[in-house]
């Protein structure tokens, strides 16, 4: 009897061990962690951090955040337009090496990478602004430039798999692609295609990096830009549960206008219920005030966002755009007049950064 037992709980713990481990072997890491942190705060990202700031570009170790506010971003965001190209710098004249090596750096530091992609159109070669012609009916399969499409992706798909760890490991990453689709200024938006055709193309984008070029390393983030107001308007573009794995949305235009942060934070409420009920994660994929015009926008838009006791409790990141010497900046540099307060912000127990993330990770 106590042999039958043992034998019992022996397979029983053998049983459970193994199924634990399947279960978290295919489980993204990036999940894992964003999982494991949520509700003990908000990871805090930056574009484009590591290659360039206000004042330097390409010097190792340099990052805007971390001039500020003494630490790295926990999460750095890349462009990758210009790949499917197979040109040598992304749109924003980035050397794709350097992304590159600074993804592989970003990664090896504890940090999360995420990618936005406004590739080039496949039928005239404009770029994702262009909205004088209708594209993604052309790209989808039967379309006149499907087959140009897929070569797109392959190049995009092989740059993916570039991204190897010291360790020999492919670097796990979010994808943000075919954003702000309920706007009207990228040939993806409103103006140029359908909700239909907008979920064919993404679930086809999505379906064929991961069950063609076996891109298991990635997640998937959802984000069209501030124009809902109902969780059916919301979805209006959703691809589907199985193609997604990040609800976000971009907004930079509640976070500017008189009374606009009630509205940021109602629509991040519905992002929230929505992530929830799908048991997905929820964030604020791209925001920021242009050349930080506002010196206590940090604090008292953003700060106030993110402060709300539901957002606090259940967002996993919120990302700032670029800070490009020639065009704009979204962080601000050191001596600007929102640095201080940009510091306090980030200085809030709800915002992580690096070292806050990889402390939290490791408890
Ligand atoms: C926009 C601007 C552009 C840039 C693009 C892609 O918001 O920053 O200058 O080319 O993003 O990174």
């Amino acid at each position: 009897m106590i042999k039958l037992k043992i034998v019992a709980v022996l397979g029983l713990s053998i049983l459970m061990s193994c199924s634990t481990e399947s279960v978290k072997d295919i489980r993204n890491p990036i999940m894992v962690q964003l999982e494991f942190v949520k509700g003990k705060g908000i990871l805090f990202g930056h574009q484009d951090d590591l290659a360039y700031g206000k004042n330097w570009s390409y010097v190792d170790g340099e990052s805007d955040v971390k001039r500020v506010a003494g630490d790295y971003p926990a999460m750095f965001g890349w462009e990758l337009g210009g790949i499917e190209l197979q040109h040598t710098n992304n749109l924003d004249s980035i050397h794709f090496q350097v992304i590159k090596d600074l993804v592989i750096k970003g990664y090896q530091m504890g940090g999360i990478n995420t990618f936005s992609w406004h590739p080039f159109s496949v039928t005239n070669g404009e770029n994702s602004w262009n909205t004088e012609t209708d594209v993604v009916k052309h790209m989808l399969p039967n379309g006149s430039h499907h087959k140009e499409f897929l070569a797109q992706l392959d190049r995009l798909a092989d740059f993916f798999q570039s991204l190897k760890a010291d360790d020999g490991k492919l670097v796990p990453f979010i994808f943000r692609p075919w954003h702000e689709m309920d706007g009207a200024w990228f040939w993806w938006g409103t103006k140029n295609c359908t909700s239909d055709e907008f979920k064919e193309l993404f679930r086809f984008s999505i379906e064929y990096l991961k069950n063609k070029k076996g891109l298991t390393q990635m997640l998937v983030a959802y984000s069209p830009d501030r124009n809902f107001t109902t969780l059916d308007e919301y979805l209006t573009w959703y691809p589907g549960d199985d193609v997604i794995d990040i609800i976000g949305m971009d907004n930079y235009y509640d976070l500017k206008v008189p009374g606009g942060v009630e509205l940021a934070i109602k629509k991040l409420h519905i992002v929230i219920a929505c992530a929830k009920e799908k048991q997905k994660l929820s964030a604020l994929t791209e925001t920021g005030l242009e050349n930080v015009t506002d010196s206590l926008w940090y604090t008292q838009k953003l700060g106030k966002v993110v402060s709300d006791s539901l957002i606090s409790k259940e967002l996993s990141y919120v990302m700032v755009w670029r800070n490009d010497p020639k065009v704009h900046f979204f962080f601000p540099y050191e001596n600007h007049p929102a640095a201080a307060n940009a510091k306090s912000f980030l200085d809030t127990p709800e915002m992580l950064l690096l070292n806050d993330f990889n402390k939290q990770k490791n408890k």
